[in-house]
């Protein structure tokens, strides 16, 4: 998702091929041999297989939003905010949502240590509308997926420890037109199939 948000932002479109995790095309196999979702393959051949680095990648080619230019020179704080978020804070997001397929993780002792993390944004956004100022910054589109899914597991208990400013961050990005446009449903890519590209056209 957040890849396909900051292909969405950068104004190119790609061609989109959906996969289906249990059912990945020998296509997809052939040019990453690791496999996983998303991966983007350039006009060159070259491949990408990190979705932050396909997120970079778009921005670098063009940024109209200034997704990559925060606040006041916040260039490195904003990534090593994008650090702590898909490394401890997505180690423990895994535990806490899956924590029957780690052994002997202790699923709640993960939903406090991801809380922590929470509590780094909601010092962030005490101060500014998004976490590195009033507007939009790539460590948004970046974050915000990955709070969905940790509010996902226990809305409720979201709702109730989660500090509000957080919440309000998180509804508003859910509610935003640019999360509804990634989020469009689409079917497994099949060979024979027509191009999709994405972003459509008059999107
Ligand atoms: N750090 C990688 C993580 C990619 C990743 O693990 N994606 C999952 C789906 S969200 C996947 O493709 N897993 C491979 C599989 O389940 O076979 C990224 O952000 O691109």
């Amino acid at each position: 998702m957040r890849a396909r948000l900051a292909v969405q932002a950068c104004g190119r479109q790609v061609q989109l091929r959906e996969v289906v995790l249990r059912n990945k095309p020998q296509q997809m196999l052939d040019i990453s041999v690791k496999a996983t979702v998303p991966v983007l393959q350039l006009t060159d051949g070259a491949v990408i297989e990190e979705s932050l680095q396909i997120m970079l990648w778009a921005l670098q080619n063009n940024d109209p939003q200034q997704l990559l230019s925060p606040d006041k020179n916040k260039h490195e704080q904003m990534l090593v905010l994008i650090a702590d978020n898909d490394g401890s804070f997505k180690h423990n997001l895994d535990r806490y949502k899956y924590g029957n397929r780690y052994e002997n993780a202790d699923p709640l002792q993960h939903r406090a240590a991801g809380l922590q993390f929470l509590q780094v944004l909601d010092g962030l956004l005490r101060q500014s509308a998004y976490l590195f100022g009033e507007q939009p910054s790539l460590a948004d589109i970046a974050v915000f997926p990955f709070i969905r899914q940790f509010a996902g597991v226990d809305r409720k208990w979201f709702e109730q420890s989660v500090p509000k400013a957080v919440q309000s961050w998180l509804s508003k990005w859910l509610s935003s037109a640019e999360f509804g446009a990634v989020m469009t449903k689409y079917p497994a890519w099949n060979s024979e199939d027509p191009v999709v590209l994405f972003p459509e056209a008059d999107s």
